[in-house]
């Protein structure tokens, strides 16, 4: 019940913040922005990290990487709430990825609920080897989430047997 009341509340705020959307902000793909990092101003502030690295970078100096040692790179983890007070259906995340060779790695957008369960699940393959490539697709959202559930945000090695690395992400709402 306290998932369904929830919900409802969140129908709610979508129906408000619809009302405000503006249909040239859509065309032009420039929504709110909820995350957006080139990473470079991390090493420091966070504990030593093996996947933050100066090895390759899309601008600056830094990007985040996995290797054949690092399954899953440094993640960016929050909760729905604190992502965007206000309810979001559709977002659209965009980064520069790129592989040094054939293989399969990937940037995956995830929310989990309080239970671990997931409950959505995102994972894009960067395919451009020793070359930057663009990532750029839009995620619709469940109906129902709760404002507790947990966004993260990685590069994963999968099958990946070489190095991958991820610069320049962003997260921004769909109006
Ligand atoms: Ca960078």
């Amino acid at each position: 019940m306290r998932h369904l009341a929830i919900g409802l509340a969140l129908v709610l705020l979508t129906t408000a913040c619809s009302q405000n959307a503006g249909e040239k902000n859509s065309a032009a793909g420039t929504g709110r922005v909820l995350v957006d990092t080139s990473f470079e101003d991390l090493e420091g502030w966070i504990p030593e990290n093996p996947s933050l690295t100066q090895e390759k970078a899309h601008t600056g100096r830094y990007s985040i990487k996995i290797d054949p040692g690092t399954e899953f790179s440094l993640t960016y983890i929050n909760q729905l709430y604190r992502l965007s007070p206000k309810r979001f259906n559709t977002v659209r995340l965009t980064a520069w990825g790129q592989l040094t060779a054939p293989g399969a790695a990937a940037v995956v957008f995830q929310i989990t609920r309080a239970d671990q369960t997931t409950a959505f699940y995102e994972k894009i393959d960067i395919k451009e080897v020793n070359e930057w490539g663009q990532i750029n697709k839009v995620l619709t959202m469940p109906a129902v989430l709760n404002p507790a559930d947990q966004v993260k945000i990685y590069l994963w090695r999968a099958t990946a047997t070489a190095p991958a690395y991820l610069d320049d992400l962003t997260l921004s709402v769909e109006p």
